[in-house]
């Protein structure tokens, strides 16, 4: 097959990914901030961070980023966000509609597609099919990096070490089981995880900017796992506390490293 007269070599290809991806590996082993999870959270405070001017990595154990979100409800591809984050919705170009007062209808697709674009138009590097399955905490008591590897490898058991990076601050936005939270908790780590509560959509999506915080040094939680973590009810398809959570985060971490 030719194009513009050119012969198509299958090696120059294979040669272009694998050397630019391991330079983009390379220069992300040191990062200001690391986002594990690409959810509505993780996208969100990863596009804000790096709109801040913020290294940012962001590190998903699956495929495609989006998490929670292109389910909507119950598969219904479509999400509700209150008139608190309307404004989030604008901010990313989401197209929504109004149900009725306060209440405000966008498709899922879209939500995710917006945040994913707006975090690669900011800068953010994506590590895909990578997951993280520890932190390094040192003498000075801080989550200073993280532990990953790839998904498969997890997945099938198979034995083989991971590989380590280091971030300023690291974003658990691993969702209702807060991974990350868990990993310092179980290790010893300073850190009391309360777990979810019961579905309250009201409260929750009420308390979550609150959670959003520094719960142990270097570590940042966000989304559903800084309600996780304490002891908040879970809201279901209404997504706007996930984007505020999300702000939150990148805001709490750019005050921190100003
Ligand atoms: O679950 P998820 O969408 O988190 P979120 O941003 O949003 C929650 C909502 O989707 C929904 C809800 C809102 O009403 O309740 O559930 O809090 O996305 C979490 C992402 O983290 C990835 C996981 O694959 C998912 O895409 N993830 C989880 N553990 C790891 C991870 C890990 N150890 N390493 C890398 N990625």
């Amino acid at each position: 097959m030719h194009v513009s007269g050119m012969e198509l070599d299958e090696v120059t290809i294979s040669r272009a990914i694998v050397s630019e991806q391991s330079r983009v590996l390379l220069e992300y082993l040191d990062v200001d901030v690391a986002v594990v999870g690409g959810g509505p959270s993780g996208l969100t405070c990863a596009a804000l961070c790096a709109e801040n001017g913020l290294k940012t990595v962001l590190i998903e154990r699956k495929l495609s980023v989006g998490g929670g979100m292109w389910g909507g409800g119950m598969m219904f591809p479509r999400i509700v966000v209150q008139d608190e984050a309307k404004r989030l919705l604008d901010r990313f170009s989401i197209t929504s509609t109004q149900y009725s007062p306060g209440y405000h209808l966008a498709s899922s697709v879209e939500s995710v597609a917006k945040l994913t674009a707006a975090a690669c138009d900011a800068g953010v590097e994506f590590l895909m099919l990578v997951s993280v399955e520890d932190v390094v905490v040192k003498g000075d008591g801080r989550v200073g990096g993280l532990v990953i590897n790839w998904t498969p490898v997890e997945t099938t058991g198979l034995h083989v070490d991971p590989l380590t990076l280091a971030c300023r601050y690291t974003v658990d936005a691993t969702g209702h089981d807060a991974m990350i939270a868990h990993m310092v908790a179980r290790k010893g780590g300073d850190l009391h995880i309360r777990g979810e509560r019961f579905m309250w959509a009201e409260r929750a999506e009420a308390q979550i900017v609150g959670h959003t915080k520094e719960v142990f040094p270097g570590l940042v939680v966000t989304g559903m796992a800084a309600n996780a973590v304490a002891g908040e009810c879970r809201m279901g398809p209404i997504f706007g506390g996930m984007l505020l959570s999300g702000e939150a985060a990148a805001r709490a971490i750019g005050e921190a490293l100003r």
